[in-house]
């Protein structure tokens, strides 16, 4: 088993320190910090997904493997970020919408986007629509919001009616992405962009501010 496989197989067991050891050594093994990420912890959190749908765990076990998953995003953490570096590329305001505690991946784009220039403000996890407009009216450019329910899904669109009404849809670009959450949904409520992704994310951003 090499240090990937053996970072997915811990993440698996909810082994917070073992995942947070591994996670150096695979980086000392000259494993670059996104392969840790996509093959080790994304691709541990996968399989912890399809167990927990499959009811093979539940959900203490999913807390575990979370929290292992955070361990070992406190190790990449300062090396994605290192990447970035450049001048501000516009304001962003990140948050997980009311009722859903789901902050993995939402942190991840968070730190993604930092890492490429932008200036992001966490609005943290089940976040009340106000609290985005708050952020929009604070200067915010972008307000983006993350969803991993699909019974937490339709709050994405409040925010946007919060938006709305206060005068501010057409200040502010809107962004929305999660597991649960497509392009069809975006275009449905009226969002902006969709990103699947951390990665898209940054794209996306830069094309809602005309950077690309
Ligand atoms: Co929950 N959970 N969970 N869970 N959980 C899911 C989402 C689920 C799909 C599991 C399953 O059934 N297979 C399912 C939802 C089903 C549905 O609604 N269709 C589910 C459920 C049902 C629940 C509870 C209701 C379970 C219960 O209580 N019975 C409960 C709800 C709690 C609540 O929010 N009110 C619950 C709780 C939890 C934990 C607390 C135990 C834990 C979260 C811990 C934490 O986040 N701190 C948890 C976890 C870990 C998961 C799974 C296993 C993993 C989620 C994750 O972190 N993925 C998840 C199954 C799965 O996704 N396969 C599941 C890794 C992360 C990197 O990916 O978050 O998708 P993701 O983010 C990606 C993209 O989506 C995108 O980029 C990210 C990075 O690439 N993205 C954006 C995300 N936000 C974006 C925003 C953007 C752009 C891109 O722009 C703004």
């Amino acid at each position: 088993m090499d240090t990937l496989e053996a970072i997915v197989e811990n993440l698996k067991e909810g082994q917070v320190s073992k995942v947070r050891e591994l996670t150096q050594v695979a980086l000392g093994e000259g494993v670059s910090a996104g392969d840790v990420l996509d093959k080790g912890l994304i691709g541990g959190m996968t399989v912890v997904g399809k167990l927990f749908k499959e009811n093979e765990i539940f959900l203490p076990e999913v807390m575990l493997a979370a929290q292992a998953m955070d361990a070992g995003m406190q190790v990449l953490e300062p090396l994605l970020l290192k990447s970035g570096g450049q001048k501000v590329k516009g304001k962003i305001a990140l948050g997980t919408v009311a009722g859903d505690v789901h902050s993995i991946g939402k942190n991840l784009v968070m730190v993604v986007l930092r890492g490429s220039g932008f200036e992001v403000t966490d609005l943290g996890v089940n976040t009340p629509p106000q609290k985005f407009v708050d952020a929009a009216l604070d200067g915010a450019q972008i307000i983006g919001m993350s969803a991993l329910l699909t019974t937490t899904m339709q709050n994405m669109k409040f925010v946007m009616e919060a938006l709305e009404e206060a005068g501010l849809k057409e200040r502010v670009k809107t962004m929305i992405g999660g597991c649960i959450v497509t392009q069809e949904y975006a275009d449905f409520i009226g969002a902006d962009g969709y990103a699947p992704d951390a990665g898209s994310a940054v794209d996306k951003a830069k094309e809602l501010l005309g950077l690309t």
